[in-house]
């Protein structure tokens, strides 16, 4: 434990516990005993959301004489209930911070050498304006590409990126959860959909690690729904905190899910234990699906995965008897085998079999503006508006990594995301033609992406390296040119979508002024395309104006935002195959009583999906015809050599991906990981806890400190993801722990072109 500052001491200042789990209980108290140290002077309370995480969880904080004192959940938004995790309680911590970047830099050294210059904003914009416009006269404006993070942030980006002329917008996505929205797109037509946590009976996790890799909304539902009875099954090659908490452990073999889901798809249509009227009325496939399960037994699936027939045979018949509110979660992190897509149609078909959709406890379509809109016949809730701007120039080449390029296998990846790991290569390889210049925001490649050694290769190629980011990130230290952006607690920004069962928009609010010469990211896009060239596509003025365009003027919408850090439309959560709430619906929109069957559900939307067949599709055409992958079917993958240990994975409840490590409150309370080795396999190498050894494969080697522990698989070991910083400019988090993409190769699965977080390496006692 750092001497700095104590455990009570952080207590003290936030909202949060420092455990996983968020409470609220004493949150009250200790509002107080902040309050009662001032003496005097203002005092505020400011309502809008974090983004230490990009869950998104909306706070409310105070300030007393324009310095923050206290950051607590928004008391008024439900689904978190005035909580916030460790993490989202030290962003006071990050705010304050001295080893933030603190103004503009340009890069006076070799790349990579750490040697910058201060500039002010304007030398610095107008520098990259130049060098934007010689990349665009000599290889055009596609040779530069932009990522960011997922978020609000991304369509200020995406909007001078295309202004500009390049078709070459990323998110992250591909190293994340993309395997599940391209699925849930070939199941649906569409990804706006959620699971309802709070009502279920049975949860199945696939490695969703809910207590670790924290949402505060769902920690919260899950905790709830478990104390109503809800059976949480963990399947998860290590212990984590979920499989401690959850009421059965199944220590699979990684990379095998897949057998243990098509067995259960296989039970449940053997045994007739399947919804067959939800089947039959909403879904297309069917028989396509039994075909693919019949020989997935569960004898054969125990081989595969380790996990007995007889507990296989158990879960499928207990998740048929609390059916419809049982579900096989999705996951976040869809990245165990380049076979995720399988994986995660698999566990969409099987809780469709359960019948459990528009349910509450089982799955359904977010209720956006438009949904309920459509059903109550006129315009209930507005939509979020964008900005009136001229068209976009026509890209002279498609985008470089092929997502919703005919023909190409990417073809089904939503351009909004794209496959970011073809930056590199198209940087590295110039195919399919070469990426000069890289716009990168709120997003560090050298930590996130595989194969960091390639990552750092081809940045050091570039012509152009741009990065906005609060530090000095791994990334950032080969830029160009450094842009410090104001944190989210410095900045006003417009709405953000935050929909769920019912319809709501968050708000983010500036709470003090920027304590360094820092700007929001919207400010920085709209005078890099002044200088460019591109005023135009930026036609408002501020924030305040922005929110009036996105709400149609509607200002006491806004101010009642602006009071409460959000705004929904007095609905209830509305499932759409539930009499109650639906019957709630029609109380409120009369309109929408047309709407209704004779069962007092609602069927119009389900049956006019944005599928080939507009039902749900079991068996998705489309990717039947692109690709020969209509529904899921097992390709053994092999994730490493016979005499390798499989390298795994995963958050830890004290940091964020990428992000986190250098804020002086979190480093202190996790500086560093271990690798953890069941002692079976630490025995054979001579190890023990404490012990430095390095993991090593062909893609590189990082040293690493042990932990036994028998909660990991012998065949694997696993470390929490984020350390090891390779930043010298991260004073504090450089070079602490392992870094873990060092050791990884870079992948692009089939279908969704999801990156791979597993591969075989070797320990070596030093
Ligand atoms: N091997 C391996 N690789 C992984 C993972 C893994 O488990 N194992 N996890 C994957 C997952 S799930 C994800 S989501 C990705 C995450 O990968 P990234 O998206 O790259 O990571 P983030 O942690 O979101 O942080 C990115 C950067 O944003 C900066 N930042 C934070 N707040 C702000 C802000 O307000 N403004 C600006 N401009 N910058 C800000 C941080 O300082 C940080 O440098 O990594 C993936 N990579
Ligand atoms: N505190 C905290 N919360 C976070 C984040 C964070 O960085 N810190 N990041 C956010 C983000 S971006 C994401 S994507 C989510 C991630 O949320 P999750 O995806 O739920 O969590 P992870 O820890 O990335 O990985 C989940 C688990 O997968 C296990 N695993 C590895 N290989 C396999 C396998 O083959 N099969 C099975 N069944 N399990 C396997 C790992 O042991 C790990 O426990 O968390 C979000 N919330
Ligand atoms: S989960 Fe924690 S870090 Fe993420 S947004 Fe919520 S409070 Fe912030
Ligand atoms: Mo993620």
């Amino acid at each position: 434990m750092n001497k700095r500052f104590s455990r009570r001491t952080f207590l003290k200042l936030s909202g949060a516990t420092a455990a996983a789990i968020s409470v609220s209980g004493s949150i009250g108290k200790m509002v107080a005993e902040v309050s009662a140290e001032a003496k005097g002077g203002t005092r505020e309370l400011v309502r809008s959301y974090c983004e230490m995480c990009t869950s998104r969880c909306p706070l409310e904080v105070r300030t007393e004489n324009g310095r923050i004192s206290f950051i607590a959940g928004n008391p008024e938004w439900g689904a978190t209930g005035g909580t916030v995790c460790a993490r989202g309680g030290a962003a006071f911590s990050q705010l304050y911070d001295k080893e933030r970047v603190q103004k503009p830099l340009i890069r006076t050294g070799e790349r990579g050498q750490g040697k910058w210059r201060e500039a002010t904003w304007d030398e610095a914009l107008s520098y990259i304006a130049e060098k934007m416009l010689a990349i665009k006269d000599k290889y055009g404006a596609e040779s530069v590409a932009f990522a960011a993070r997922g978020g609000p942030h991304k369509a200020y980006m995406d909007n001078l990126a295309k202004a500009y002329g390049s078709p070459n917008v990323f998110t992250h996505e591909s190293t994340c959860p993309i395997a599940r929205t391209v699925a849930q797109e070939a199941t649906f037509g569409t990804s706006a959909v959620a699971i309802d946590y709070g009502n279920a009976k049975y949860l199945l996790s696939l490695g969703r690690s809910y207590f670790e890799g924290i949402n505060v909304a769902h920690v919260r539902a899950i905790t709830s729904a478990m104390a109503k009875g809800c059976k949480l099954v963990s399947v998860d090659p290590r212990f984590s905190v979920t499989a401690a908490k959850a009421d059965e452990w199944f220590a699979i073999k990684p990379g095998s899910d897949l057998a243990l889901v098509l067995a259960i798809i296989h039970v449940l249509i053997r045994d007739n234990l399947y919804d067959k009227e939800f089947v039959d009325k909403y879904t297309e496939g069917f028989e396509a699906v039994r075909a693919s399960v019949a020989n997935a037994t569960p004898a054969w699936a125990a081989g595969e995965t380790g996990i007995a027939d007889r507990d296989i045979e158990r879960i499928a018949r207990e998740m048929a008897a609390a059916k419809p509110r049982a579900v096989i979660d999705w996951g976040w992190r869809t990245t165990f085998t380049p076979e995720e897509f399988e994986l995660r149609r698999a566990s969409l078909i099987a809780t469709l079999l359960l019948g459990s959709f528009e349910v509450p406890g089982g799955i359904y379509l977010t209720k956006s503006a438009a949904l309920i809109n459509g059903l109550v016949g006129r315009n209930v809730v507005p939509g979020l508006a964008a900005p009136k701007i001229p068209a976009y120039p026509k890209p002279a080449r498609p985008r470089v990594d092929g997502a919703q390029v005919k023909g190409h296998p990417h073809f089904m990846v939503p351009a909004s995301d794209g496959v970011v790991q073809a930056v590199p290569e198209a940087i590295l390889t110039e195919q399919p033609y070469p990426i000069k210049g890289w716009f990168v925001l709120r997003n560090n490649p050298v930590i996130s992406q595989s194969n960091t050694n390639r990552v750092i290769e081809a940045l050091k190629k570039l012509d152009l390296l741009v990065v906005c980011d609060l530090y000095l990130s791994d990334t950032a230290w080969y830029a160009d040119v450094v842009l410090p952006e104001s944190s989210f607690l410095e900045r006003d920004e417009g709405f953000n979508n935050a929909t769920g069962s019912a319809p709501a928009y968050t708000l983010r609010q500036q709470v003090i002024k920027p304590v360094y010469d820092t700007k929001p990211h919207w400010q920085i896009f709209k005078e890099l395309g002044e200088k460019l060239g591109l005023a135009s596509y930026f036609p408002w003025r501020d924030m305040e104006d922005m929110r009036a365009i996105q709400l149609g003027g509607r200002q006491e919408l806004i101010k009642t935002a602006k009071e409460k850090g959000f705004i929904n439309f007095g609905i209830k959560p509305l499932f759409l195959r539930d009499k109650n709430s639906v019957a709630q619906f029609v109380e409120k929109f009369p309109d929408a009583l047309s709407r209704v069957n004779e069962q007092g559900t609602i069927d119009g939307p389900l049956l006019n999906l944005k599928t080939h067949s507009k039902k749900i599709e079991l068996l998705s055409h489309e990717t039947e015809e692109l690709f020969g992958r209509g529904v899921p079917v097992y390709r053994p993958v092999k994730l490493k050599e016979e005499n390798q240990l499989y390298f795994t994975q995963g958050k830890v409840a004290v940091h964020t991906n990428a992000h986190t490590h250098d804020v002086p409150w979190l480093n202190a309370l996790m500086p560093a990981n271990r690798v953890w080795i069941n002692p079976d396999t630490a025995a054979k190498l001579g190890l023990k806890t404490g012990d430095s050894v390095e993991i090593e494969n062909e893609y590189g080697k990082q040293p690493a400190a042990v932990l036994l522990s028998k909660g990991i698989r012998p065949d694997t070991v696993f470390t929490y993801f984020g350390f090891g910083r390779l930043s010298p400019g991260l004073k504090r988090a450089y070079k602490q722990g392992t870094n873990s993409n060092i050791m990884l190769p870079t992948v692009m699965g089939p279908v969704c072109g999801i990156a791979l977080h597993t591969a075989g390496v070797a320990i070596r006692k030093v």
